[in-house]
């Protein structure tokens, strides 16, 4: 019998949603200001650092053996590892699922367009007081200036860095809505978006701030600076990760030193899994299956570190389940603000269990779609890996067709290589009814979801 106990939990909260869309800010209720610890404000700062093909084994604490993180390892054992922690196959979706609480496929097809209409988790937490910053990659308004879809028009009062990605070696540089150069030193990239981030840091402190610094590094064309060149033992991909370690230390010590460390959160995360066709320009997702692309672990599954000394509890390594998804809800209830309740969000509020009042995820269900295709359900340890696909990412290695469904036991099989279907034929069918509800919501190839956005083409 599989546990649905948390799921439900995160479904009842989503079915209270019920008030219209011009309703939403009117109707937001704060919960009681009580004080969490003496001296430190109710509401914490948020600080997302997000990186870019990052793969699940690119840290030393997930078992990298030829790149050195003392720093993402020290804020591992002051905060919170997470091993299960999904977030979306390639840059794009990732980002859209981030900045919408929902699966990509039910905000738009493609994901590498978020509407205007869409309330970003930027806009939600702006109207809960914060200051809102974003640093690098957005990679959400067509990879180009789309009015209405820029950071400053999807809720940040601050933006730098580089509307799409440095695939052919070189980005354009925006500040605000400012266009301002071009440039094809990549290696300046890590340490010029740490200059910014500090700068916002230092700018937003005396109120409430979210800062969310998107890192085009480690992605292909990736380089290092001189400082970190051939240093690594991992090549320059390990150069490349030690340099962004050593400049996520930046922004600790100088949390450290203005005395905001108490009261701010830093999430630590990869957008997707490693570009594994680019050799060894790209990283590794080892033990998990696949890469970047893949709706197999490697492509999902990504490093996860929280770090805030006085709001997560240190030393703590879980393997329950969370998704980039549920960053809007926890953050929003952190922040004592409503996410929007006029529309399905996907997010579960994961508030309790980031601060260590519970052990349990409110996580029990993640859906893998690759495009607007299911191809995969996990419901607890298992995972069932669906027939009939029929959209694949370019980026992914294994584009193998699923002849017949395929179960995984996540706990005792990581990598995905034992198929236990034939001995548990009522978890199949457990989870090919999760997979329909998922279709009949969310949609699938040539089916148009009951829950997905108005306007939405997307069969
Ligand atoms: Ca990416």
């Amino acid at each position: 019998m599989i546990n649905t106990k948390h799921n439900r939990r995160c479904f009842i909260k989503k079915a209270g949603m019920a008030l219209s869309a011009a309703g939403f800010y009117s109707h937001t209720v704060f919960r009681s200001m009580t004080k969490v610890h003496a001296g430190i404000p109710d509401k914490p700062n948020f600080i997302i650092i997000f990186t870019d093909d990052q793969g699940y084994n690119d840290v030393g604490c997930f078992g990298a053996k030829t790149i050195k993180t003392p720093r993402l390892d020290q804020m591992a054992s002051e905060g919170l590892k997470l091993t299960s922690f999904y977030s979306q196959p390639v840059c794009g979706p990732a980002r859209a699922a981030l900045m919408t609480g929902c699966y990509p496929p039910r905000v738009n097809r493609g994901g590498w367009n978020v509407s205007s209409e869409e309330i970003t988790i930027a806009e939600v937490l702006k109207y809960a007081g914060y200051s809102t910053g974003c640093i690098g990659k957005w990679d959400i308004s067509g990879r180009k200036f789309k009015p209405g879809m820029v950071p400053n028009d999807q809720g940040f009062d601050y933006y730098f860095g580089t509307l799409g990605a440095n695939d052919r070696g070189s980005v354009t540089l925006w500040r605000n809505k400012e266009q301002l150069r071009k440039t094809d030193d990549m290696a300046s990239l890590t340490g010029m978006y740490t200059d910014e981030a500090i700068r916002f840091i230092e700018q937003s402190k005396n109120k409430p701030f979210f800062l969310y610094v998107a890192h085009t590094m480690p992605h292909v064309k990736i380089d290092a600076s001189e400082k970190f060149r051939g240093q690594s033992s991992g090549g320059l991909y390990g150069d490349v990760i030690e340099e962004i370690d050593w400049n996520v230390g930046r922004i600790i010590d100088m949390l450290r030193a203005q005395q905001l460390d108490k009261n701010t959160i830093v999430l630590f995360t990869s957008d997707n899994g490693p570009w594994l066709s680019k050799g060894n320009m790209g990283g590794s997702a080892l033990p998990l299956r696949n890469g970047k692309g893949s709706s197999w672990e490697g492509g999902f599954r990504v490093p996860c570190i929280m770090w805030g000394p006085g709001w997560i509890p240190a030393g703590i390594e879980s393997n329950e389940l969370m998704a980039t998804l549920d960053i809007m809800p926890t953050f929003a209830e952190l922040a004592r603000v409503k996410v929007p309740t006029d529309r399905v969000i996907d997010g579960c509020d994961q508030s309790d269990f980031i601060t260590g009042k519970t052990s349990k995820s409110t996580r029990d269900i993640f859906y893998y779609y690759i495009r607007n295709n299911l191809h995969a359900v996990r419901q607890g340890k298992w995972k069932l890996a669906l027939p009939s696909r029929k959209e694949f990412f370019r980026y992914a290695k294994d584009k193998l067709q699923v002849i017949t469904p395929e179960l995984y036991d996540l706990e005792s099989n990581i990598s995905e290589k034992q198929n236990v279907a034939h001995k548990h034929p009522d978890i199949v069918n457990q989870l090919l009814k999760l997979a329909e509800n998922a279709r009949q919501d969310i949609g699938d190839v040539g089916r148009r979801g009951k829950n997905t956005r108005k306007g939405l083409n997307n069969e």
